[in-house]
């Protein structure tokens, strides 16, 4: 095994799309391991196949560079989220999707602005429990509890499209009254509401491990009861698949929970399919 995630390519040159880990736990309020996430769902992947029965189609031919993990500078948030941002600016530059695998899901905010330098027009896609839309958290503004509140206000208003929340405060739910919106994408009615919003502009997917039950996915930092099963998670991906993403991301694998593995392998299989739906040539 190559210490890559499943059928990438070790050669920049010639790839159609990258890969990078982003194994960033510097702000998160349950439980610690995060950074190991990158590592732990590169090492699940070898379970799977490169070649998706689902979708007759074989993740090789993606054409996916895995480029490792991101270093980042220790006890320095700000100068580890400039060099994600970094890191992910001169992939989406160069004209390639990026797969992004967390890490805590504050790496979303430095991700985004990448996305958007390069795609003014863009729309963020958020599958998660929690809606992450507090203003401070902790009397903190930059925190896994903040993350998509500062995305709302790079992107503006009605631009976040948010998903399979189900935990919030009162405050977050006022502001994503006003300022996004919310769609459960497994019902008709819901898919609808997505497309409509996201048709016909670039997109930024952030999938956050923990929108899928605690049954499905027992190994992430903060689990919420009552959420998505693997399967519809990839019945959602698959009912999306035309739309234009330019980048996405999987966060908050949190291996020191991960009871089996199962969340590891979930996450694998989740950006194998993801990677095929949205990249393949
Ligand atoms: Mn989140």
């Amino acid at each position: 095994m190559s210490g890559r995630f499943l059928g990438c390519r070790e050669a920049e040159a010639g790839s159609r799309a990258v890969l990078l880990g982003v194994p960033l736990d510097a702000t998160g309020c349950g439980r610690a391991g995060v950074k190991e996430g990158p590592a732990a769902v590169r090492q699940a992947s070898q379970f799977l196949e490169e070649y998706s029965l689902a979708l007759r189609a074989d993740f090789r031919d993606v054409g996916v560079y895995d480029g490792l993990d991101i270093h980042l500078p220790l006890g320095n948030l700000l100068g580890a989220l400039k060099a994600i941002e970094d890191e992910a600016g001169r992939v989406l530059e160069a004209g390639l999707p990026l797969l992004a695998l967390g890490g805590e899901h504050l790496v979303t905010l430095a991700l985004v602005r990448a996305a958007l330098a390069r795609y003014p027009d863009l729309r963020v896609l958020q599958l998660d429990a929690h809606a992450d839309l507090a203003d401070q958290y902790g009397g903190e503004p930059l925190t896994h509890a903040t993350v998509m509140r500062r995305v709302a206000e790079q992107v503006g208003p009605g631009r976040l499209i948010q998903a399979g929340i189900r935990s919030g405060t009162v405050e977050e739910a006022a502001f994503a009254e006003a300022n996004t919106l919310w769609v459960d994408p497994r019902t008709p009615a819901g898919l609808e509401a997505a497309r409509r919003a996201l048709k016909g502009f670039p997109v930024y997917l952030t999938i956050d491990m923990d929108v899928l039950d605690p049954a499905f996915a027992p190994g992430v930092s903060c689990p919420e009861p009552a959420g998505w099963t693997t399967g519809e998670i990839l019945a959602v991906l698959g009912a999306l698949a035309d739309l234009q993403v330019v980048a996405l991301d999987l966060v908050e694998v949190c291996p020191p929970a991960d009871a089996g593995g199962v969340t590891a392998v979930a996450a694998a299989r989740i950006l194998r399919d993801a990677g095929i739906l949205f990249f393949h040539p």
